[in-house]
């Protein structure tokens, strides 16, 4: 087994949190993306879309979606639970990480590609509409401020996946002035209690 990821890209960090949360350990090898590694033949053989992170199985299977590999890792070992337990802690955590990757993975994300230099000439950028996910981003770490003031965690009173990505897309927001502000009480408090978790250095 071994993960094809990048260290500076967010969602094989989402990933390698998710194994540092859980205690395990996978042999990694690093695709780089900003010398379009992950465009050479050899990489797209095991993934035609090109992204990253991408697990290689022992039997020669590849997991090429970043919650895909996680729930891998969850069924094969449940301790922490990281996707909730029981129906309805379940669909909670299901709920509030699907919001999480759609109103705030994807804003910050959609920013960077369509704004940042990294991109320029490698993907069709169109910087208005990078504005416009940055608002949107914007306006959704407003929102998080107001679902936190009643919890300590993102899905209730347990940490799991679904703060796992929203700290790290917040982290990575940084890079186009994506930030959390004084106002914003309740998200401080709540990044600073996941950014202390060893696992946030993976
Ligand atoms: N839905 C995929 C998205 C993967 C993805 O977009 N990965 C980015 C890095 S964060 C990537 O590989 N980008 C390279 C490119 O698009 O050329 C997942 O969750 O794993």
């Amino acid at each position: 087994m071994r993960l094809y990821e990048y260290t500076m890209a967010p969602n094989p960090r989402r990933v390698r949190v998710f194994l540092s949360e859980k205690g395990i350990q996978v042999p990694t090898v690093q695709v780089d993306i900003a010398k379009a590694e992950n465009r050479e033949p050899e990489f797209l053989a095991k993934n035609p879309l090109g992204t990253l992170p991408v697990l290689e199985l022992d039997d020669g299977t590849y997991l090429a979606e970043s919650m895909s590999i996680c729930r891998y890792f969850e069924e094969l070992q449940p301790d922490p639970p990281l996707f909730g337990t029981g129906a309805r802690e379940r669909a909670l955590v299901d709920m509030w990480h699907r919001r999480m990757e759609i109103e705030v993975f994807l804003p910050i994300a959609g920013c960077f590609r369509n704004t940042h230099d990294f991109f320029k000439g490698r993907l069709p950028q169109v910087p208005e509409y990078g504005e416009v996910c940055k608002q949107t981003a914007n306006k959704r770490l407003a929102w998080l401020d107001d679902v936190l003031a009643d919890r300590e965690f993102i899905a209730g009173d347990r940490y799991t996946i679904a703060d796992i990505t929203p700290m790290v897309a917040i982290d990575f927001g940084r890079i186009t002035d994506i930030r959390i502000q004084p106002e914003q009480k309740n998200l401080a408090r709540w990044h600073q209690a996941v950014s202390n978790r060893p696992s946030a250095r993976a």
